[in-house]
C-alpha cells in the first residue's frame, strides 16, 4: 500500500513542477520527488531524469553564486606587460604607439575606465600589452594590483617626478617593487601570493628633464627604444626554426638564461623530430661566427639564431 502512496504523492509533486518558475522551489520539488519510491515504471523512469535535473540546476544555482565581475579574468597571456600610471600621463598614447591599436585618448582623465588588451610584436616574439586604468589615492581596486602582480614587465608612466613617486607608494601598498633590471631566474620563481615581488620596470614620459634616480626613463613618443627595453627586460631568447625550407615566423621563446641545445629544441617541439635528426643547420644571429654551420644534438643555441632540421 505505501508505494502506491508514493505512486500518488509522485504525480502530485510533478504537477506542481511543471507549474513552478523560480530555480530555488523547482529545487526543492526535485529533492522530494527523487526520494520517493514510486513503482510504477514511468515514474521510476520519470525519477531518474529527475535527478539529473536537479544536479543541473543545484551546479546552476552556485555557478551563479560564484560569478566573478573583475574585468581582469579573461584575459589570458604567455607574456604580459602592463602599462600603469597616474590618469592622463599617456598610457594609451603610449599603447596605442606600440601596438597600433586604437584605444580613446582625450584630454579628460580617467578616460580608460577598463583594462585595455592589445597585442605587439617584439623581434618576431608577441606579448600581451595591457593599460590599467589610472591608479589614483585611495584607490582600492585589489584585482587591478592583483593583476599587475602577474606582469612579467611593468611600464610606468609619468607626467613629473612626483608622478613618479606617488605611482611607486602605490604599488609598494600591494607589496609590488619596480626594479630597473631584468629578474634572476631564481627571483622569476616569485609567485604573485602575498609576499614582496620585484617586476623588472621602466619609466615612460613626454617630458625629457624628467630624471627617476636608477631608472631608465624613456621617451613615449619613441617606439624603437622602448620595444627594445622592452625584450631586455623580458631576459628572453629566441631560437627561429626552419621546418621543410621554410623559417617560422614566430621564433619558440625561452629563458636567456636557460641553456639550449639542438637537443632541447627538438624535445620542446615533437620528440619524433629527436629519433629522425640527422643533423642541424645553424645560421647565427651573430655575426662573429661564420655564417652557417652543421651541428649535432649538444650543440648549444643564442639568441636569434636560425636552425633547420635535417632529417631522415
Ligand atoms: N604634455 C604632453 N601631453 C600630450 C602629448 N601628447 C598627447 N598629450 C595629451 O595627454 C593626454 C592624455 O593622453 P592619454 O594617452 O589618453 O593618457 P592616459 O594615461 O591613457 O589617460 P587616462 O586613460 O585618462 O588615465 C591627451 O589628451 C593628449 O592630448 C605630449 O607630447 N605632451
Ligand atoms: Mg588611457
Amino acid at each position: 500500500m505505501k508505494k502506491i502512496h508514493h505512486d500518488i504523492e509522485f504525480t502530485v509533486l510533478r504537477k506542481k513542477l511543471k507549474n513552478t518558475g523560480s530555480i530555488e522551489e523547482k529545487i526543492s520539488l526535485l529533492e522530494q520527488l527523487v526520494t520517493l519510491q514510486p513503482r510504477n515504471p514511468k515514474n521510476l523512469a520519470l525519477r531518474r531524469k529527475y535527478r539529473e535535473e536537479m544536479d543541473t540546476l543545484r551546479l546552476k544555482k552556485t555557478s551563479k553564486k560564484s560569478v566573478t565581475v573583475s574585468p581582469y579574468d579573461g584575459i589570458h597571456y604567455k607574456r604580459l606587460m602592463v602599462i600603469i600610471g597616474e590618469a592622463n600621463t599617456g598610457k594609451s598614447t603610449l599603447l596605442n604607439r606600440l601596438t597600433g591599436g586604437d584605444v580613446e585618448i582625450k584630454d579628460t582623465p580617467y578616460t580608460t575606465y577598463k583594462p585595455e588588451v592589445q597585442m605587439m610584436i617584439v623581434k618576431g616574439v608577441s606579448i600581451q600589452v595591457v593599460e590599467v586604468p589610472a591608479l589614483f589615492l585611495g584607490d582600492t581596486d585589489t584585482a587591478k594590483y592583483r593583476f599587475i602582480r602577474n606582469a612579467d614587465v611593468i611600464c610606468i608612466c609619468v607626467k613629473s617626478r612626483d608622478e613618479y613617486d606617488s605611482s611607486f607608494k602605490k604599488l609598494m601598498k600591494y607589496s609590488i617593487i619596480p626594479v630597473n633590471e631584468p629578474l634572476s631566474a631564481e627571483k622569476k620563481q616569485q609567485k604573485a601570493g602575498t609576499e614582496i615581488v620585484e617586476k623588472p620596470a621602466m619609466v615612460a614620459t613626454w617630458d625629457p628633464n624628467i630624471e627617476v634616480p636608477d631608472f631608465i626613463v624613456l621617451d613615449i613618443n619613441d617606439k624603437d627604444s622602448v620595444s627594445d627595453r622592452i625584450y631586455e627586460l623580458f631576459n628572453i631568447k629566441r631560437i627561429f626554426l626552419a621546418l621543410h625550407g621554410e623559417i617560422q615566423e614566430h621564433p619558440r621563446v625561452f629563458p636567456a638564461e636557460q641553456e639550449v641545445t639542438v637537443y632541447d629544441l627538438l624535445n620542446s617541439l615533437d620528440k619524433r623530430l629527436i629519433k629522425r635528426f640527422k643533423r642541424a643547420k645553424i645560421i647565427h644571429n651573430n655575426p662573429s661566427v661564420p655564417d652557417t654551420q652543421s651541428a649535432g644534438f649538444e650543440y648549444t643555441l643564442n639568441d636569434g639564431d636560425m636552425v633547420e632540421i635535417i632529417s631522415s
